[in-house]
C-alpha cells in the first residue's frame, strides 16, 4: 500500500478564486495577520474578526471545487494508495471535491466554537458578536480556526502519518508558516520521497527531492493521472 501524505496550503484553491495570503495583494495585504489572525486581535476586536472570517466563508460559498481538488479526491479513491490529505486552508473545498480523509490543521471556516466552554458547532453564514454558545449561552463565540500562537489540531495523528508516509507532497504552500513548514524535513529523515507542486519554486524548494512548476490545476491532475498509471 503505496502511504501518501499531501499537505494543501492557500494555492491549490486560487483557481477556485479563493486569495491566497502572501501575494502582493493577499490577505496580509489587506490585514494584519495580528488584527485578524491571533488569539489578542480577536479579544481586542471580535466584531472585526469575525466580518473578516464571514466575508472569507462567503467567498468559499460562491467558490467551486477546481481540477486540483478533484484529481485530489480522485487519487484517494484508487485502489492501492492509502492518501491522507494534510490541509492548512479553512475552505471546504477538498471535501466539496469528494475527499474524506482531510485533516483540518488550521481549522474550518465552516465551524464555530465557544471561547468559554470549548462547545463546536457548525458556523452560521454570519457570526457576530451578539451569538451565544448553543451549549452554556455565553457571548463567546469564535471562528473554530487555528490562529497563530494556538496550537494546529491533529498534530500527533500528522506526526505518526510522516514517519510512516512513502511520499510527502506539498501543494500550493508557501511553506512560511510553522509546524507545516518542517512537515518535508520530518518526512524525508524518515525515508519518504518528497515533491514539491507550485505555480513556482518556493523558498522552501530544498527541502524536496523533486518539484513540479504550474498552475496547480495543471500540475496536480497531470502528477495523479502519472501516479495512476504506475
Ligand atoms: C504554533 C489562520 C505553537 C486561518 C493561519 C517556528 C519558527 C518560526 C515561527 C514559528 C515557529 N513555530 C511557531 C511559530 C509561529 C507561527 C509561524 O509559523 N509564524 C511564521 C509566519 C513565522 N506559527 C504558529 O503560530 C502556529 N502555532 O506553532 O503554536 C504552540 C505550541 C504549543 C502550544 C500552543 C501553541 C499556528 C499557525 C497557524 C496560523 N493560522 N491561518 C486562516 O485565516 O486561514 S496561517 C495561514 O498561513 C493560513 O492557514 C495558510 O494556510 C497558512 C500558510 O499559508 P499558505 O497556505 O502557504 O499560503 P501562502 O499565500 O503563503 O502561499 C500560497 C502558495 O501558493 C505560494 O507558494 C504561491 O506561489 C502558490 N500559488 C499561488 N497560486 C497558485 C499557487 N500554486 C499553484 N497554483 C496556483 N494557481
Amino acid at each position: 500500500m503505496n502511504k501518501i501524505i499531501i499537505l494543501t496550503g492557500a494555492g491549490v484553491s486560487a483557481e477556485s478564486g479563493l486569495e491566497t495570503f502572501r501575494s502582493e495583494d493577499g490577505l496580509w495585504a489587506q490585514h494584519r495577520i495580528e488584527d485578524v489572525a491571533t488569539p489578542e486581535g480577536f479579544m481586542r476586536d471580535p466584531d472585526l474578526v469575525l466580518r473578516f472570517y464571514n466575508r472569507r466563508r462567503a467567498d468559499c460559498a460562491a467558490a467551486r471545487p477546481n481540477a486540483a481538488h478533484q484529481a485530489l479526491a480522485a487519487l484517494e479513491q484508487a485502489p492501492g494508495h492509502d492518501v491522507l490529505l494534510v490541509t492548512q486552508n479553512v475552505d471546504d473545498l477538498h471535501e466539496r471535491a469528494g475527499s474524506q480523509n482531510v485533516i483540518h490543521m488550521h481549522g474550518a471556516l465552516n465551524l464555530a466554537k465557544c471561547h468559554d466552554c470549548g462547545h463546536g458547532w457548525p458556523a452560521p453564514e454570519r457570526m457576530s458578536v451578539s451569538d451565544r454558545c448553543a451549549r452554556c449561552q455565553a457571548r463567546a463565540t469564535r471562528p473554530d480556526i487555528v490562529w497563530f500562537g494556538e496550537m494546529p489540531s491533529q498534530m500527533a495523528r500528522i506526526e505518526a502519518a510522516l514517519q510512516q508516509a512513502d511520499l510527502f507532497v506539498a501543494i500550493g504552500t508557501s511553506g512560511q508558516v510553522w509546524p507545516a513548514a518542517g512537515f518535508a524535513q520530518q518526512a524525508r529523515m524518515c525515508g519518504a520521497a518528497t515533491l514539491e507542486l507550485n505555480i513556482e519554486p518556493t523558498a522552501v524548494r530544498g527541502d524536496f527531492r523533486d518539484g513540479r512548476y504550474g498552475p496547480a490545476g495543471e500540475v496536480v491532475p497531470a502528477w495523479v493521472e502519472e501516479v495512476l498509471r504506475r
